[in-house]
């Protein structure tokens, strides 16, 4: 029986957050193995590193996420006992339920109203003298996702809950103000949500079928039974701030174009879908999810190495995305690669791998792929911009990280 390598750190928490995202691909490099052992906040993890690796994560009889994901991640990010931490025919029947939502129709809903927003703020933009795309693509996204999922939004209070969907997101790799952010946002978001939820069963706030705040008001489990209210706005919220989310890939995406200026040509050509290579390399190359966890449902045995039941299993995203095993030159901003991408669901995971609807698999990837090409294509055509100079460097130990300075445009004159 091979023995599984300790990296020999008394424990790692600290590297962790010190070293940020290539924590785990420091070590697999390290130890040159795609597996290997860590003590995590006092317990012992596995670490897997790869596509091979990958591929096992992703089975989901051999792992569980109920106990996997810390409460510090749950009380920011996705809410106490949501969708990512069930497990078997529960978690099954509710990844339908959010499914439901991504069915082409309701995707190109989404895609109308994001597209009226940013013709909006375009305009708006040319009357300012500093433009902050992250901040004004998280307002946008709020206003669209709000729009899409039946969700009543007043004008006054679109910079706060844009600004809270933010910092929930932000909390998942914080500690001190940035995790409390996260959790004020959390219960900020969980009141309103409720009070959508109460309005909507009361028959008071009408919402049209096939929305998300109607799908999940009245979403009824196995045993036919209705989420309770508190459990319903957190879903209904899982529905929504990972839209807004997407703000941050577009930043990302915007940077890529500024710092690649050929693309913008190649973008143009109505020959190739050349927007589609672009983003793909977006979610490989810039950092969003440095790597997911799971538990051992069973005791089982891969390639000679002993998974105990109940241990913590981390799956590295950062580093299988810039493993020059599946990827030539990981370091090299290179959409063109996609042309001969295979499509396999273990190597390419910035959200995830596997299947949709009995893994893990982000349900709303295609929403993602999609919003952030509507962007690329909006910032390349639809206005102009200055790029004043700014800090764009993003830090690797801050997660989830940024370009410094959020992407400043000046001078933005709208083409349409
Ligand atoms: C959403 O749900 O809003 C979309 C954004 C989610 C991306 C983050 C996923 C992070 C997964 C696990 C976090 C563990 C990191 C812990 C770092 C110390």
């Amino acid at each position: 029986m091979p023995e599984l390598i300790r990296d020999p750190s008394l424990d790692s928490t600290l590297d962790v957050l010190r070293e940020g995202y290539p924590f785990l691909y420091n070590r697999s490099q390290r130890f040159d193995s795609d597996i290997f052992q860590i003590q995590l906040m006092g317990m012992k993890a596995i670490c897997l590193h790869g596509a091979e690796a990958a591929e096992l994560f992703y089975n989901p009889k051999l792992f569980i996420r109920k106990g996997a994901i810390p409460r510090r991640v749950q009380t920011t990010l996705m809410g106490i006992d949501a969708i990512q931490t069930r497990d078997n025919g529960e978690h099954r029947c509710r990844k339908e339920m959010f499914m439901s939502l991504m069915e082409p129709a309701s995707r190109q809903r989404l895609m109308s109203l994001l597209a009226e927003q940013w013709q909006r703020y375009a305009h708006r933009w040319e009357q300012m003298d500093r433009v902050v795309l992250f901040r004004e693509a998280q307002e946008i996204l709020c206003r669209a996702a709000c729009a899409w999922a039946g969700v009543p939004l007043e004008e006054k209070e679109v910079r706060l809950r844009a600004r809270d969907f933010g910092n929930m997101v932000d909390g998942f790799g914080g500690v001190g103000p940035r995790h409390w952010h996260g959790k004020q946002a959390r219960s900020r978001g969980e009141k309103w949500m409720r009070s959508i939820i109460r309005a909507i069963r009361k028959g008071t706030l009408p919402v049209q079928e096939g929305t998300a705040a109607h799908t999940v008001a009245w979403y009824r489990d196995a045993e036919g039974e209705l989420l309770d209210v508190q459990m319903a706005a957190i879903e209904l919220m899982n529905a929504i701030r990972p839209i807004v989310a997407i703000s941050t890939y577009i930043t990302f995406a915007a940077l890529a174009l500024h710092e690649y200026p050929p693309y913008r040509q190649l973008l143009r050509d109505p020959a190739e879908d050349y927007a589609e290579l672009f983003v793909q390399e977006v979610r490989r190359y810039f950092p969003f999810t440095p790597f997911v966890g799971a538990l051992v449902r069973e005791d089982f045995t891969w390639h000679g190495f002993e998974f105990p039941k109940g241990t913590m299993v981390l799956l590295d995203v950062y580093g299988t995305l810039r493993d020059e095993r599946w990827w030539q030159d990981p370091e090299v901003f290179w959409p063109e690669r996609f042309r001969q991408w295979q499509g396999s669901p273990y190597d390419f995971i910035p959200q995830g791998g596997g299947e949709y609807l009995t893994g893990h698999r982000c349900a709303g990837e295609w929403i993602t792929i999609e919003a952030m090409k509507q962007a690329v294509l909006f910032l390349n055509d639809g206005i102009r911009y200055d790029v004043p100079a700014q800090d764009l460097s993003y830090d690797l130990t801050r997660m989830p990280t940024l370009p410094a300075s959020g992407f400043v445009m000046t001078e933005v004159r709208a083409t349409g």
